[in-house]
């Protein structure tokens, strides 16, 4: 632990501020260097993973209309690896979920076009059939993201509210919506919006409820996402959800650790080599779920 705030470079009033309110800014996490090499990597990933899709905004699903979400980047783009293996991100991970070891959930691009709608109020943890929450996202912007540009909302302290309910997004899984704000554990939290410059990560719980404007800006809102998870979780069992891509791929059935090509070690790692990426790919674009073919 000690080993992963010092990499991290975050203190300890950071750390407890982020158990305490589920969510922490922290800005100038890179420098400007950094992020401008790594969203030329990344925005060529997405150029080549949406190539084929010339579809209007309109025409597409209500889902798709939230964001554009390309996921596992890392797997067919070992320039995007650099930044999803990152070892201070990774150490931030750590730190913050005050575990030794961290294991890569997933990374995705979430690119939110001009005219994009809000993404809906939802937390994490429904949407990954693990069995415990010791889950934590960075979202990483590209450009300032300020008022009408997409810009991020937390529900403070709700990761420790109790509330697990599932709230889709843009009825992904055709789900009924549900104002997950309306809640009543939740709806006398505070929501409080973040901005974000550029250089920033918001890291934030598997349990916060979180959501984002619509983007009404002329630009698309570029972010990247990571997300890790405590090493020695299992697949949970009787999910909501049978289908996992990664999952799936790995052969890891429910009440099984999660581990394998799919979920590598984020953190520690004894050497600067990046871990392998498996070798069936997912879908190029989406959630999914055992879609594979559609990678061709
Ligand atoms: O970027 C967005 O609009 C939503 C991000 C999100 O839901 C997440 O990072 O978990």
């Amino acid at each position: 632990m000690t080993t992963a705030i010092k990499q991290s470079n975050l203190s300890q009033e950071q750390i407890d501020r982020f158990q305490k309110d589920g969510f922490l800014l922290v800005e100038n996490f890179f420098s400007n260097e950094e992020i401008d090499l790594y969203s030329q990597y990344v925005d060529q990933a997405v150029a080549y993973r949406t190539a084929d899709d010339e579809r209007p905004l309109a025409d597409k699903i209500l889902y798709e209309q939230t964001f554009t979400q390309c996921m596992r980047l890392w797997e067919d783009h070992p320039d995007v690896a650099l930044f999803t293996f990152h070892p201070k991100l990774c150490a931030a991970a750590a730190a913050l979920l005050k575990i030794d070891c961290v294991r890569l959930w997933h990374d995705q691009a979430l690119y939110k076009e001009s005219g994009g709608r809000k993404t809906d109020a939802h937390l994490d943890f429904p949407f990954w059939p693990v069995d415990k929450d010791d889950l934590i996202s960075a979202w990483i912007p590209f450009a300032d993201v300020g008022p009408g540009g997409g810009v991020m909302s937390y529900v403070q302290g709700s990761h420790r509210s109790g509330v697990t309910e599932f709230a889709d997004i843009g009825e992904l899984h055709d789900d009924e919506m549900y104002d997950i704000l309306s809640h009543p554990k939740i709806k006398d939290l505070p929501v409080i919006p973040v901005q974000a410059k550029k250089g920033c990560v918001i890291f934030h719980h598997a349990c916060t409820v979180h959501l984002a404007d619509a983007n009404e800006t002329a630009h698309t809102r570029r972010v990247f996402t990571t997300a890790y998870m405590a090493d020695g979780l299992r697949r949970s069992i009787g999910a909501r959800v049978d289908r996992y891509f990664s999952l799936d791929r790995d052969n890891i059935i429910p009440g099984e650790l999660v581990k394998g090509p799919g979920h590598p070690v984020a953190w520690p790692r004894s050497s600067e080599k990046l871990p392998p990426p498996p070798k069936i790919l997912g879908p190029k674009t989406g959630f999914g779920a055992s879609e594979a073919d559609k990678f061709q």
